[in-house]
């Protein structure tokens, strides 16, 4: 059985009273889940949210994290530091990354590498643009996107893959039930092609989750859980995303 999870990605959101007020409502609401909950708030916060969160059954992960342990990178930030400040998880290869920094599927697995080395359990970012879609290329261009970050280590621990259609993020856009079911599908074929235990990796979805969608999301078999933006900075809605998986 795989254990539902729900992620709550804060993206450049957030203030130390944002951060107080929204964990501090999590933490008190949080008893009793049957999914695993955990939040990536910036950098900055992490170690906030760590301190927020200890006592509680909610874990922090950073949205992205160097392919570099070390070095001179001015900017950057190692996954053996957040590790180092208590996190469990890191977003990788997300489509705002993909999109606004130029993230190859090279350095995606470079990063993926990293994040394993240092202990952190990885979320692999996947999707197609709308463009992709129409030109019915969405399943070659997620197959692409799972073959050049894992092919070389199908074996990552913790490894979650994120199914974001590129076309549903932050626009209000969900993709149908079915049209969801359909790609996790596909992606655990995909996963199992290349050798990663398909059967026992979650699958989460992402795109405009918010509460009122949630549930039929959950209700499909390869759906394990959710990555929450918008409705992630908000406690009841969050909450309540959580509550129906
Ligand atoms: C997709 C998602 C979270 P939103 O980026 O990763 O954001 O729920 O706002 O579409």
């Amino acid at each position: 059985m795989r254990q539902p999870l729900i992620v709550g990605n804060w993206k450049m959101h957030g203030s130390r009273e944002s951060v107080a007020e929204l964990l501090t409502s999590l933490v008190t609401g949080s008893t009793g889940e049957s999914a695993d909950v955990a939040v990536c708030p910036t950098y900055v916060h992490l170690a906030q949210a760590v301190s927020l969160c200890a006592n509680s059954p909610i874990a922090v992960g950073a949205q992205d994290c160097s392919h570099l342990a070390t070095g001179a990178r001015t900017g950057e930030v190692a996954a053996p530091m957040i590790a180092d400040v208590g996190c469990e998880w890191v977003i990788l290869g997300h489509s705002e990354r993909r999109a606004y920094h130029g993230e190859s599927d090279e350095a995606i697995a470079a990063k993926l590498t990293a994040a394993a080395e240092a202990g952190l359990k990885p979320i692999l970012c996947v999707g197609e643009t709308r463009e992709e879609r129409e030109a019915d290329k969405a399943e070659d261009v997620v197959a692409l996107q799972l073959s050049g970050a894992l092919r070389s280590q199908p074996d990552l621990k913790g490894l979650v893959v994120a199914y974001e259609p590129v076309w549903a993020i932050g626009t209000g856009l969900t993709a149908s039930p079915e049209q969801a079911q359909a790609m996790h599908a596909f992606i655990r074929d995909e996963l199992a092609a290349l050798g990663v235990d398909a059967v026992n990796t979650r699958l989460l979805y992402g795109g405009s989750v918010k509460a009122g969608n949630a549930a039929e999301l959950f209700a499909q078999p390869d759906i394990d859980g959710a990555l929450v933006g918008g409705a992630a900075l908000v406690a009841a809605e969050f909450q309540a995303i959580v509550d129906a998986a």
